[in-house]
């Protein structure tokens, strides 16, 4: 079990529910932190890990929602936690007693402005959130990770991080970053016992992200979605991230791009009605 009940004040812990069996068992006696676990694809993934057997730790700003999901799964607690704060990320780091597996989820898109309009200070809040977040995680539990002798960090990028659009912007941008810290990683991680996944959505319809990305525009974020018949949902994804993660230790699944059938590329879209 970890320590994080034992951490310093912004940590929390909740819901172990030692009485309740896991479905599966391939993630017994094994510990799965989740980053941004409060909603769409990092609470799905945390059901599904936990599901899958894996204790599962939460992480997120929003410390109520995490509390609550992690109340509701066997063997999970919650960690408030902001990835974008390094010494919180060491300290976070710090209480694990080990990590058998990493899903860097946090992340996220703040505004759809072109190129030549966009804020920078949305481009540097985006490369923070989706880039340097992956490597605070990333660096932090290295060491724990290594130690199992069967570590997995899964890094959640996007098909923003393999083809640009117009409005991408910082998006783009940062999850191109994600992309490539990825395949820098598993290159430099060649020989270690650690397997590096990228798991890269397309159309993704959550409660959250577009209405983040237009500000809390309601109706901008639902023309997103529009006429698609089926956008994949954060289970979708959350399924293919649980698919990989419990391959046998020897298979790396590198990259998984994940679209709804009616999303053939980024910019090609079939929508009726
Ligand atoms: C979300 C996919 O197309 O909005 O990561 O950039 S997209």
């Amino acid at each position: 079990m970890t320590s994080a009940s034992t951490a310093d004040a912004g940590t929390t812990e909740a819901g172990t529910a030692d009485d309740r069996t896991p479905e599966g068992s391939a993630g017994a006696g094994r510990i799965a932190v989740i980053t941004g676990a409060s909603s769409g694809i990092g609470a799905a993934t945390a059901r599904q890990l936990a599901a899958a057997g894996y204790r599962v730790v939460l992480t997120a700003r929003r410390k109520d929602r995490i509390e609550k999901l992690a109340a509701e799964l066997p063997h999970a607690e919650a960690y408030a936690l902001d990835v974008t704060d390094r010494a919180a990320v060491d300290a976070f780091a710090a209480s694990l007693d080990r990590c058998d597996v990493l899903i860097n989820n946090a992340g996220g898109a703040f505004g759809a402005e072109p190129v030549a309009t966009g804020d920078p200070e949305d481009w540097r809040a985006m490369y923070d959130v989706n880039v340097l977040g992956v490597l605070h995680m990333t660096q932090a539990l290295l060491p724990a990770l290594t130690a199992t002798g069967d570590g997995t960090v899964v890094v959640l990028s996007s098909t923003a991080g393999h083809a640009a659009y117009e409005g991408g912007g910082g998006y783009v941008a940062a999850k191109h970053g994600a992309h490539v810290l990825a395949e820098t990683l598993r290159l430099e991680l060649c020989g270690e016992p650690v397997r590096v996944v990228e798991v890269a959505p397309g159309m993704v319809k959550t409660e959250e992200f577009a209405t983040t990305r237009f500000r809390g525009d309601v109706a901008k974020a639902a023309k997103v979605y529009e006429g698609v018949a089926e956008p994949l949902s954060a289970d979708d994804v959350a399924d293919t991230i649980a698919w990989a993660v419990t391959r046998p230790s020897h298979v790396n699944i590198d990259l998984l791009i994940v679209r709804p059938r009616a999303q053939a590329s980024n910019s090609k879209v079939h929508r009726t009605g």
